[in-house]
């Protein structure tokens, strides 16, 4: 912990850094690849890849000298990012070279908290051995950080091969109500515009997120627009003030679930006025409610009288009441909404997503414009942003979800079962009908005892940090120590919070140490080669998977084995003889990459989410799906669902929502009445905790805090309080409290009005500080649709100490 002092200079120096950082407070001066190469020397190899680190999905040029990344540049090819890094992406190079990467295989000695080195040979057989012992009981928790080949050979391994669909991503933590808005909305997940549209709207919505930290080269696009004339509003709705709100010429402050009040009252002005786009509602629209008799995703058809009834109470004096944000302002959203001269953007992401109401209000932003006509391209479109770099590629695309097959296709569907086992050649019927634990449930039932129920005896952790990012770790994730027939296999490339568990501990080779494949936020998928070798006995996540079924295969398990009794992942050279890829000396004999991922294309053509074959995205910095053939060329879609853009809408259609859940070719917009948060402040736990992230660290800071640049820029965690409430509490800048939830505790120094500034009777403290784990205090109630819980809203008290 950091004495008062250095944490006050700790902080100053953060906010020097960012305003060295120019228009966005964020961006850093360029690094071309002509400086580059002079910098690294003469003999630097250079070659493509996207940035490690968030759903923008920015393109560097890596500078390799020596078997070593030596430099990085903004890659000026990129229509991403156009030459342009944040201050990660700027440093992303050094994430290699931590001094204690994790380079063997390491075994829990018995139950002590010791580990010795042992062969990757021994490793597979101890993975091997607790599968075989229980199959059912094994699960495997991934990432949005895991490439498109290793998440398809995860899924295959599980849905195919051991016939158990306990699988599941931290992409449920963060995306998973995006998905269930865009499906109850569309009946097909991802978004329809793309960031082409940032470069067209008059207006852009922030609906409770920070892009200024969390995707600052996609903001700084905007920011750029505006210093060279343009105009364009920009509008924050948001619970605290942020680095996004200074740049925007409207903040509009609610309380937590404030946007379910506002999306109301936006489509009550809308109604009421009679600005709604009333032939774009009469030919593209249904109306859909909650059916509380039967609760489900799709809910029960209404009218639109009813509709417009059920918004009737939501009148701007009202929404006032709910959100806290003034009458005013809701009717200037209501008259922008209403002139059809506009282009409107709105953007999203965790502030909506990690909402106890996450699918609803999803689905009514994207209400809101479908009612007023707000949608089509170029300009007008609710985009919701992604955060991690292939949450799309590998979650919502190769479908890495308990319930979810690839393509779009769900295990519950016979059809779409008996699909994916011709397109496997796995024997009719293996693929289970029954989904398996989303996040939440698989890790309260790996840490509930084995007699009690807890029927998840091991779980293969890759990707992904657990043992900081769950929600109330100590029901989720803290329990497992005292579990001795629990067993946790994690590969990483770091010690962590969750290695402190594990019992098996793999070292992986990542990044640019490997090829790989993702899809950003704008459905681009990107592909780079492998430039250096990982360290020591580091390698790929997608050779442990392989491996481990091979280890199966050799061992008999049926499920390893295709119809025609050959192995599940066999990889065969242009002569057709099988290479042994499950032996790591000859995993690079050939791409497993491209044969994974031209296997995977397959599915992608199912829901018009069509990929091109692997090598035409060799020489492009990404293609956006779904990708076409024309005249031998690959041709990208900027703008789903719309005629002249969208391959797949019939000659002559402005709009077609050709994968409507009603068949009719129509999207649906939702009415839900508002409701509080799960828990809210009261006299006992009087302030609100909201939870998230700042620019320089990337989540749990097992990267970021070990690159010296970043991590002496922003070097611990603290709680961000209102000056006034710090006043009353007689609390000064890095005093020291006690936070206090009714599922934890956390000592932290305060910061008042730090980066970002909350009002009155709340605070946030950002979840990168392994020393400091907000998720020891975090609730861990979830939305009923998406099952993704709510990190936004907790009620604590606060102590000096
Ligand atoms: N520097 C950096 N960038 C990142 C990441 C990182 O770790 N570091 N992570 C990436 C990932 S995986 C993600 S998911 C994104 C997250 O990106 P963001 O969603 O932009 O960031 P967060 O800090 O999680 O979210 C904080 C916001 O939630 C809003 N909020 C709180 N309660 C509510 C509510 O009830 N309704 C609404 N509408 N808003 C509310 C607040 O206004 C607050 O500003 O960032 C990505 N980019
Ligand atoms: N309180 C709070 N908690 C949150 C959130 C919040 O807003 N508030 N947000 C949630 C969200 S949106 C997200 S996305 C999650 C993110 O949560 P996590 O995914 O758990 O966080 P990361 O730090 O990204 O974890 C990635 C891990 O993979 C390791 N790693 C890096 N590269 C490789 C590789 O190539 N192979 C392997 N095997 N390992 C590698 C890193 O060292 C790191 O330990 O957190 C969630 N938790
Ligand atoms: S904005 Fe995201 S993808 Fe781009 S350089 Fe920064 S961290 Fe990397
Ligand atoms: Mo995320």
């Amino acid at each position: 912990m950091l004495e008062r002092r250095n944490f006050i200079k700790a902080t100053a120096m953060a906010a020097a850094t960012a305003v060295a950082g120019g228009s966005t407070s964020s961006l850093l001066p360029i690094l071309n690849a002509d400086d580059a190469q002079a910098l690294a020397g003469s003999d630097a190899q250079w070659d493509k890849a996207p940035c490690r680190f968030c759903g923008t999905g920015c393109h560097v040029q890596v500078g390799v000298q020596e078997g070593r990344v030596v430099a990085v540049a903004g890659d000026r090819n990129a229509e991403v990012n156009k030459g342009l890094l944040c201050v990660k992406g700027y440093h992303v190079g050094a994430a290699l070279y931590g001094k204690d990467r994790l380079t063997k295989p390491l075994l829990r000695v018995g139950k002590t908290d010791k580990y010795e080195e042992i062969s990757w040979d021994k490793a597979i057989d101890v993975i091997a051995d607790r599968i075989e012992e229980a199959p059912e009981r094994f699960a495997f928790y991934g990432s949005g950080q895991w490439t498109i080949p290793e998440g398809y050979a995860a899924q295959k391994f599980m849905k195919g091969g051991l016939a158990n669909n306990h699988i599941d991503p931290n992409a449920r933590l963060c995306m998973a109500s995006a998905v269930t808005g865009f499906l109850a909305t569309y009946g097909v997940d991802e978004p329809a515009g793309c960031y082409d549209d940032l470069d067209a709207c008059d207006v852009l919505i922030m609906w409770g997120n920070n892009p200024a930290e969390m995707h600052p080269v996609l903001f700084s696009r905007v920011i750029d627009r505006r210093s060279k004339g343009e105009k364009v509003t920009l509008i924050d709705i948001g619970t605290r003030r942020t680095r996004t709100t200074d740049a925007c010429q409207h903040y509009l402050e609610m309380k937590g679930h404030g946007d379910v009040a506002i999306a109301n009252g936006i489509a009550h002005l809308l109604i009421k006025n009679g600005t709604y786009d009333k032939k774009f509602v009469e030919s593209f629209c249904n109306f859909k409610a909650p059916d509380n008799d039967n609760p489900n995703l799709h809910g029960k058809a209404i009218t639109f009288d009813e509709f417009k009834a059920a918004l009737e109470p939501y009148t701007p004096e009202h929404v006032e009441e709910l959100s806290g944000v003034p009458a005013d302002q809701i009717r200037m959203l209501g008259d922008l909404f209403g002139n059809p001269e506009l282009k409107i953007t709105s953007l999203w992401c965790m502030g909506m997503n990690q909402h106890t109401l996450g699918t609803a209000i999803n689905a009514m932003v994207h209400g809101v414009h479908l009612l007023s006509g707000h949608f089509g391209p170029p300009g007008n479109a609710p985009t919701s942003l992604t955060g991690q770099p292939s949450a799309c590629g590998t979650v919502r695309e190769v479908g890495t979800l308990a319930h979810a097959l690839p393509g779009g296709r769900v295990v519950a569907n016979a059809e779409h079962r008996q699909q994916a086992e011709d397109f496997w050649n796995v024997t009719p019927g293996r693929i289970s009908e029954t989904p398996g634990y989303h996040t939440v449930q698989m890790w309260e039932s790996f840490c509930t005892p084995t007699d009690d129920g807890g029927d998840i005896g091991t779980i293969w952790v890759q990707v992904t940090n657990p043992g900081q990012t769950l929600p109330n770790l100590n029901k989720l994730f803290n329990p497992k120590a005292k579990l001795d027939d629990k067993f946790l296999i994690v590969s990483d490339v770091y010690p962590t919070a969750t290695t402190r568990l594990a019992d098996l501990i793999l070292p992986s080779a990542m990044w640019v140490e490997k090829n790989g494949v993702v899809g950003n936020s704008e459905r681009r998928t990107q592909q780079w080669f492998k430039m250096v070798d990982p360290p020591g006995d580091a390698r790929d996540d997608c050779w442990q998977t392989l491996a481990v079924a091979h280890r199966l295969f050799e061992r008999g398990m049926d499920g390893m084995k295709d119809r025609d009794g050959r192995f599940l992942f066999e990889v065969k050279d242009d002569q057709g003889k099988p290479i042994p890829v499950w032996n790591w000396e000859n995993y690079y004999d050939t791409n497993v990459d491209q044969h994974l991922f031209d296997e995977y294309r397959k599915f992608s053509r199912l829901k018009h989410k069509d990929l091109a074959p692997y090598d035409a995205y060799v020489k492009a910095r990404g293609m956006r799906w779904p990708v076409v053939e024309q005249n031998g060329k690959w041709l990208e879609t900027k703008f789903r669902f719309s005629g002249g853009y969208d391959p797949y809408v019939a000659e002559g259609k402005d709009i077609q929502f050709y994968h409507s859940s009603t068949k009719d070719d129509r999207a649906q917009i939702w009415f839900h009445p508002w409701e509080p948060p799960a828990e809210v402040p009261d006299d006992e736990y009087p302030f609100m905790l909201c939870t998230g992230r700042v620019l320089e660290h990337w989540h749990t800071g097992s990267m970021t805090r070990r690159i010296p640049e970043l991590s002496r820029a922003m070097p611990s965690a603290y709680i961000e309080m209102n000056a006034e409430d710090a006043a009353a509490a007689n609390l000064s800048n890095g005093d020291k409290v006690k936070v206090e939830s009714r599922r934890g505790t956390l000592e932290i120094q305060v910061w008042i009005d730090g980066r970002g500034r909350p009002p009155r009777g709340t605070v946030f403290i950002p979840f990168f500080d392994e020393t400091l784990l907000v998720n020891d205090l975090t609730l861990d109630a979830i939305d009923p649709f998406s099952k993704q819980p709510d990190y936004k809203k907790s009620a604590v008290r606060i102590r000096k100490v």
